[in-house]
């Protein structure tokens, strides 16, 4: 049987980093991942990674990374958390410079920044605006120099459990199409986020919130998923993102009177607010009649050829290959898209799956799929890369250690009946014209209709209820392709069912939270309520949907305040 020490499920920047870290302990380590190593999203990340290095004529200081993650989290995230990666986030982006990420240097020559939404100084360290692109690639380069197992395009349908401990995973190798067994001491959950739940998206086709439904099939809480992340700038056409550094290098926003409106909503830092605020701004400018054809304008002209080339040339590429708009000539349309999911696996800042209340021993989450929870009600732009390479390290840690002072655990081969059963459950079921392609597109208008920067309890509800409905056609659904070989349309299948839970999931932690924090903001509850809210959204798997508990936000040094841009 296949085995490894620690196994990582996810070969984006968290799951390669803590796989590096993992290795460096002296276990054997594996990886796996449902695409090649450097298709995974983290890829897509454009604008940059945060550390406070205490920029010259600043007095910039990780306290101050600290409290502006705080208050752009709008007091929700865990301020242990919180410390632990902006204290650690120098010597984690000194690390990876020194294994070869080319980050863009001043005209000293020394580590050079860009500005960010929400941030007090410029801290964000760039390669160009494609900063994920470069670092996972230089990462990939280290796992290879390891020499550890990778298996490339297989997807994980299971974890296995034995008396309340992970001990290993059910893969399918897509290639063949089998079933496999995997055991492992340690299991390091890094798949990423769920973008694909909503249309459009700007993740990848393949973010389908795999590992948090994983966990949540075996007891673990997802933790504040309610919070879901529409990013400010991204195209109308497909949902394509246009990065934040356009604004942190200088771009306006304007509304159809060719008026800088964030001055309306956050005076003093007008474009580099937090996304929760800017996407509110926009979408408001959008519904009273401001807009351009359901949109806002991003006008970066002013800038200058030149830097728009240096800097920001995938942008300008994408913008003229999707909308035909040369950005060094014409503001592009642009618009709130959903971007990124601030929930997911409740962890502790060791990455191990625990919850106060409970654990489970030998599973661990970093990254998106992830909810330590640094980012609370809103993310800060570059602090994403940042908790990746950070708590991808520390689980990757934790997981060897750990993997030191267990045996393995005996797993028997039948342990795959139940997933193959469900896949035979799919495959045989008699032509259907319904398809997963039309449930996965209902599920995405779905939620993006009413879950997206203003909420209010009906259209919450019809969500929760058009969910319920999917999964009941979802349940009489075929795959039409009945071969085994590389059958993507079973793999479009699987994901689908971890979609449509976790849509549920997402639908049901909003309901609950009976105020407006961060990103959730409901028109029916206007204000956040501290008195009442200030807790963490626990969602437990129930037989009839997810049971909603709460649980208490860690605070260290900074007390809830009024929250102005
Ligand atoms: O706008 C961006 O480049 C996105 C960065 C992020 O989500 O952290």
């Amino acid at each position: 049987m296949l085995q490894h020490d620690v196994l990582i499920v996810g070969a984006g920047l968290a799951g390669m980093r803590a796989a590096i870290e993992a290795f460096r302990q002296g276990v054997d380590v594996g990886m796996i991942s449902k695409v090649h190593p450097v298709r995974s999203h983290s890829n897509a990340a454009q604008g940059g990674i945060n550390a406070s290095m205490g920029a010259e004529g600043t007095p910039d200081s990780w306290e101050i990374h600290a409290f502006d993650t705080v208050k752009g989290s709008d007091w929700l995230g865990d301020q242990d958390a919180i410390e632990a990666m902006c204290q650690e986030a120098p010597m984690d982006i000194i690390e990876l410079e020194h294994m070869g990420v080319i980050f863009n240097r001043d005209e000293h020559g020394r580590l050079g920044t860009r500005n960010f939404g929400g941030a007090s100084y410029a801290r964000t360290f760039f390669v160009a605006d494609i900063t994920g692109q470069a670092i996972l690639h230089v990462l990939y380069e280290q796992l290879l120099k390891a020499g550890m197992r990778i298996y490339e395009e297989w997807f994980v349908t299971s974890l296995i459990m034995e008396d309340g401990r992970c001990v290993g995973v059910v893969a399918m190798e897509i290639l063949t199409g089998k079933l496999m067994p995997i055991r492992a001491k340690a299991v390091v959950l890094c798949t990423g986020g769920l973008g694909r739940i909503f249309e459009p998206s700007t993740n990848g086709l393949i973010c389908t919130g795999d590992g948090m439904a994983l966990a949540y099939r075996v007891g673990a809480p997802l933790m504040d998923m309610e919070m879901v992340q529409y990013h400010p700038t991204t195209l109308k056409s497909n949902g394509a993102l246009l990065t934040e550094a356009a604004r942190g290098e200088g771009a306006y926003l304007l509304n159809s009177r060719g008026e800088r409106f964030m001055a309306t909503y956050a005076p003093s830092k007008m474009e580099l607010a937090s996304r929760d605020v800017v996407s509110r701004a926009e979408q408001t400018e959008i519904e009273e009649g401001r807009g351009v054809d359901g949109c806002v304008l991003l006008d970066i002209r002013h800038l200058g050829r030149d830097l728009i080339m240096t800097r920001l040339p995938y942008i300008h590429e994408l913008a003229l290959d999707v909308t035909n708009v040369d950005i060094t000539k014409d503001p592009v349309p642009i618009r709130p898209g959903m971007h990124y999911q601030m929930g997911g696996i409740k962890t502790n800042v060791q990455g191990e799956v625990n919850w106060g209340a409970g654990s489970i021993p030998g599973l661990y989450a970093a990254g998106e799929c992830a909810c330590v929870s640094i980012h609370g009600g809103n993310r800060l732009g570059a602090n994403s890369l940042l908790e990746t390479v950070t708590f991808g390290r520390r689980a990757g840690a934790s997981a060897a250690r750990y993997a030191k002072n267990v045996d393995f655990t005996p797993v028997s081969e039948g342990v795959t009946g139940r997933d193959e059963a469900r896949i035979r459950g799919l495959m045989d079921r008699p032509y259907s014209a319904d398809t997963v392609a039309r449930i996965r597109l209902e599920l995405g208008k779905t939620t993006n209709d009413n879950l997206a920067v203003f909420r209010n309890q009906e259209g919450m509800y019809y969500a929760l209820n058009k969910i319920k409905e999917l999964r009941e056609r979802y349940a009489k659904v075929s795959v039409n392709d009945k071969g085994r070989i590389f059958n993507t349309s079973l793999l479009f299948a699987l994901e689908l069912d971890f979609m449509l839970e976790l849509g549920e999931v997402i639908s049901a932690s909003a309901l609950n939270r009976k105020e407006s924090r961060g990103a959730h903001y409901r028109r029916d509850f206007k204000d956040r309520d501290d008195q009442n809210w200030l807790k963490h959204t626990l969602a437990f798997r129930g037989t009839e949907g997810p049971l909603i508990e709460s649980l208490p936000v860690t605070m260290t040094r900074w007390p809830p305040e009024k929250r102005v841009y």
